[in-house]
């Protein structure tokens, strides 16, 4: 923690960002935190995205958790970052590349020439996996995969795909607890003591299956037909993981694609898939080998003119996850009633700071 810290502060910039970008009054997007403007760079005119936050907590964590990992390919990338004064306020200014292709359904509803194949839902679905391995590798749950945070960098027909937006971004805690904690040894570690780690990241497992869902039929698993945003019925088939695969839209999809499906979108998180079984899915590693079938997605995308509602639900259902899993950590790490844990820790109690208490070889330690 110590070092993201030093590794932050070393970088950000406290001259003014005038003296190097332009900054237009362009807004690209708006999100709950901050908004994004085009900015260009004095030195060589170049065009970037500005990202504008309040300097707190919550930012410099956004801040520092998406430059650890903004060096993946399907990441968008950081550029620069300034602290400076603005309006009165302390901000920090956040310079990325400029996604100038737009988000993803975007471009998969504007599509003219035919219909949007299977095989590129799954080279789709290979890209947005690889940057969540990239994140989940580096101990980040992204806790906010959705449609609106998958940009293109260019415009069709060129362009890559990349995820954005760290303001729900976590650390997991298990580097924390080996470093803060060193009086476990594996032997007495109670499984929901490991467990924080992975709901955190099981819930970009669930996102990835949504999406996943949308791409191949253009809407979403659980929503509800009277068009009313998260419905208490709707809530009630998402608990119980209530969705189907509908004809016709599903009808030639293959059954790799709808296995694959329900291993994301499983309900308990301790079931779901992991990120590297999606990743070695065949359906995903040998993406050149799924079937062109064509798609209904970009025809039904086009014909619902409800897609801000579909947006506004995946976030709502976001939010009510993050709060969902958090309480479940929370409750599990309090209520653990392990008989080794419970030896352990009285064990602790006694004989704080014996050499008995102590992981001397810190290789011993696992989480
Ligand atoms: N470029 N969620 C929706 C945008 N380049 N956008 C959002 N959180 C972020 C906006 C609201 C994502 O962190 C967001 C964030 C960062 C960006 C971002 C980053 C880099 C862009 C909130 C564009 C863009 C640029 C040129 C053209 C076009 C889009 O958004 C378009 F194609 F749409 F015309």
């Amino acid at each position: 923690m110590e070092n993201n810290k030093l590794y932050l502060q070393q970088r950000v910039k406290t001259t003014p960002i005038s003296d190097d970008y332009q900054i237009t009054g362009q807004v690209l997007g708006l999100g709950i935190n901050g908004k994004v403007v085009e900015c260009y760079s004095l030195a060589n005119r170049e065009k970037f995205a500005l990202k504008v936050l309040h300097d707190c907590v919550k930012a410099r964590r956004e801040v520092e958790l998406h430059w650890k990992v903004s060096t993946c390919k399907h990441i968008v990338n950081i550029k620069d970052v300034y602290e400076n004064e603005y309006a009165g306020h302390k901000c920090l200014l956040v310079v990325m590349e400029c996604m100038e292709g737009g988000e993803l359904f975007q471009r998969i509803q504007d599509r003219q020439d035919g219909a949007f194949t299977e095989r590129e839902a799954a080279e789709i679905m290979r890209d947005i996996a690889y940057a969540v391995k990239f994140l989940h590798d580096h101990n980040i749950a992204h806790r906010d995969l959705k449609p609106e945070n998958l940009l293109y960098s260019k415009p069709e027909p060129f362009g890559v795909l990349k995820l954005t937006d760290f303001g729900f971004a976590k650390e997991s805690q298990s580097q924390e607890l080996s470093l803060q904690t060193p009086c476990y040894t594996p032997y007495y570690v109670a499984p929901e003591v490991l467990g924080p780690d992975r709901y955190d990241k099981s819930c970009d497992i669930w996102s990835l299956g949504v999406i996943m869902y949308i791409l191949l039929c253009g809407f979403p698993p659980f929503y509800s037909s009277h068009g009313l945003a998260i419905s208490p019925g709707m809530k009630k088939r998402i608990r119980k993981g209530e969705y189907d695969f509908p004809e016709p839209e599903w009808h030639h999809v293959s059954n790799d694609a709808k296995t694959l499906i329900r291993g994301m979108l499983t309900i308990d998180p301790s079931g779901r898939l992991t990120i590297d079984q999606v990743i070695s899915n065949r359906w995903i590693a040998q993406y050149t080998a799924v079937p062109k079938t064509p798609l209904y997605t970009n025809r039904m995308l086009k014909e619902m003119n409800n897609w801000p509602d579909v947006q506004e639900e995946m976030t709502r259902s976001l939010a009510t996850m993050r709060v969902d899993y958090d309480q479940v950590q929370i409750k599990n790490l309090e209520n653990s009633n392990n008989p080794l844990l419970n030896k352990r820790r009285k064990k602790i109690d006694t004989a704080s700071g014996s050499a008995s208490t102590t992981v001397r070889d810190p290789s011993e330690t696992v989480i």
